[in-house]
């Protein structure tokens, strides 16, 4: 049992549907630009999620198809001119945040718990999610923006929740993390940590045993209730995740 005095965001899919209508189509984007000739659909993206990581998503990718990756130095040079254009995505307000995030997030801030990123995407991407979809003040309100290639092993392994939680000097047993997708949840879990998560239609189908509430998303008092998909700690009145039943799984 502990206090709720830290939350752990991950990024794609938690924050924002970011990845079906931004990252893929801004991989698309680079690769045409490149005079290259793959495209990533919606659903071989969804089996592309698989990987971590927009580069290691690429070697991936030639790898399920049997075909020579280009070198490091030429997917490095992709890969940032596809930040290039999710950047100008996110600037477009292509993307808004999910329900209920921005709540609670400025619920959490206002009651003084420290707030922090933990995610595979690149600081570059992430910094322009943050500054048009959550607005400018939330640099500094995130005490951490552990991001991309900060750590070597992304998810899911723990590395990059370990990282944020020694930046910030919290335990595990301190921290509740936000995800959206297996590999998350096996990163937050194998971190010591444990997760709320909100589904999206590439992570539905994930397995999530284990996790601490399983949700379609956070949900707004003002919009119809939200699906509950795994609630291990009986919390009642889940119209929509509030702080409070965030504090309870601490204490459960
Ligand atoms: C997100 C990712 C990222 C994005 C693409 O996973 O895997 O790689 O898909 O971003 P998570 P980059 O939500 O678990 O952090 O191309 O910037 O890597
Ligand atoms: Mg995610």
């Amino acid at each position: 049992m502990s206090d709720l005095k830290c939350i752990l965001w991950d990024v794609d899919g938690t924050l924002a549907d970011t990845e079906r209508d931004g990252h893929r189509v801004a991989f698309n984007m680079a690769f045409e630009e490149a005079g290259l000739e793959r495209r990533w659909d919606v659903p071989t993206y969804g089996e592309l999620l698989a990987v971590t990581g927009g580069k290691e998503r690429i070697k991936f990718d030639h790898k399920r198809l049997g075909t020579t990756p280009p070198p490091d130095d030429e997917v490095a040079r992709l890969h940032a001119r596809k930040t290039e254009h999710y950047q100008n995505l996110i600037a477009s307000g292509a993307i808004p945040l999910r329900p209920g995030v921005k709540r609670l997030l400025e619920e959490a801030y206002a009651a003084g718990i420290t707030l922090g990123i933990a995610t595979t995407t690149t600081p570059a991407a992430l910094d322009a999610l943050i500054e048009h979809s959550l607005g400018g003040e939330w640099f500094d309100r995130f005490a951490v923006r552990a991001a991309g290639d900060i750590v070597p092993a992304k998810k899911p392994a723990p590395d990059i929740y370990t990282y944020a939680m020694e930046k910030l000097g919290v335990a595990p047993h301190d921290c509740l993390a936000m995800e959206d997708s297996g590999n998350g949840w096996k990163a937050a879990s194998a971190a010591g940590l444990k997760c709320v998560v909100t589904v999206n239609d590439y992570t539905h189908a994930h397995d999530f045993s284990g996790a601490d509430l399983v949700v379609s998303e956070f949900g707004e008092p003002e919009q119809p209730a939200v699906d509950v998909f795994d609630n291990p700690h009986d919390l009642q009145n889940l119209h929509h995740v509030t702080l409070d039943h965030l504090k309870a799984i601490m204490h459960g």
